[in-house]
């Protein structure tokens, strides 16, 4: 392979069209998650937020710059933004064309699909109806996005005053992450094209659900042993963070919340599915 060829070959396959859907039940931090995200990117000079999110930013940025927190909603609320280029330590930056989007599965259709996988695990017993439907659209999404955030919110379990910080985390994994897990593995094991997409789980509220990340690290490692394994013999890029998507005002640079970690990981996760 020439010079030339090399070089446009990267240019190429750095520029490669990416998406990635951030998914989740309602409530779990979506929206606040991409406003995190869109205004991180935008004052980082790493990309811009879509014309058509805009009056959606611009609303739920009002409520950050008056110190409130976002209103809990289960309306349609349809971001999208685009991330073009993360900065790298060496003072570079690495090129990339992605599109981050929420709503492909709405949060309430996401629950249904959770609880329905956790109760039925064999998808081929699945009859036709609404959720069989939402099942189609999930399995067509795994198919046709290069990589995806599941929101996971450790936190929804917990009640108040609860001193106890590990059945609300049990809790969350049995209700949320092992249906998401089982439906990734039965759809991979329908279609090849799964093979190093990668798969990044967020729990969210880090300041409500009371673990540090080490605990999270370990709980996440140990509980899921099982399913994790399976899907890392299908050769799929799972992973997972801790971000803080509230609590921060207009005069933060968003330093400290996980946000700069989640993105260019997840840039390179997705840039590298291209590479062979
Ligand atoms: N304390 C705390 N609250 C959060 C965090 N992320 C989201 N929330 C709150 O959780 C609620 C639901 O979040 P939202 O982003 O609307 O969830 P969505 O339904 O998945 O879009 C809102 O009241 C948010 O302010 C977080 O990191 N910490
Ligand atoms: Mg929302």
């Amino acid at each position: 392979m020439s010079l030339w060829e090399r070089l446009f070959g990267f240019v190429k396959k750095s520029r490669r069209r990416c998406k990635v859907p951030i998914l989740g039940v309602e409530g779990c931090g979506k929206s606040s998650l991409i406003l995190t995200l869109g205004q991180y990117i935008s004052l980082h000079g790493m990309g811009r937020i879509s014309m058509s999110s805009s009056n959606l930013f611009g609303e739920l940025l009002s409520h950050v710059a008056a110190g409130r927190p976002l209103p809990a909603t289960t309306r349609m609320e349809k971001f999208e933004l685009h991330v073009q280029r993360v900065p790298e330590s060496d003072g570079g930056h690495t090129p990339v064309d992605l599109t981050l989007s929420s709503e492909d599965i709405p949060g309430l259709q996401f629950r249904d699909l959770v609880n329905e996988l956790r109760v039925n695990p064999d998808l081929s017993k699945w009859k036709a109806g609404p959720t069989k439907k939402i099942l189609e659209q999930f399995t067509e999404l795994l198919t046709s996005c290069d990589g995806f955030i599941f929101i996971i919110d450790l936190a929804r379990n917990r009640k108040v005053g609860d001193e106890d910080s590990n059945e609300h985390v049990w809790a969350a994994f049995g209700d949320q992450i092992k249906p998401i897990m089982t439906g990734i593995l039965l759809a991979s094991k329908m279609n090849q094209v799964m093979a190093r997409k990668p798969i990044f789980f967020v729990f969210s509220k880090p300041d409500l659900h009371g673990l540090t990340p080490e605990e999270v690290r370990e709980h996440f490692r140990r509980g899921m042993a099982i399913p994790l394994a399976q899907l890392r013999g299908e050769l799929i890029n799972v992973r997972h963070y801790n971000v803080r998507c509230a609590g921060w005002g207009m005069d933060s640079a968003l330093d400290g919340l996980g946000i700069d970690v989640l993105l260019s990981d997840l840039v390179h996760a997705v840039n590298a599915v291209g590479d062979d």
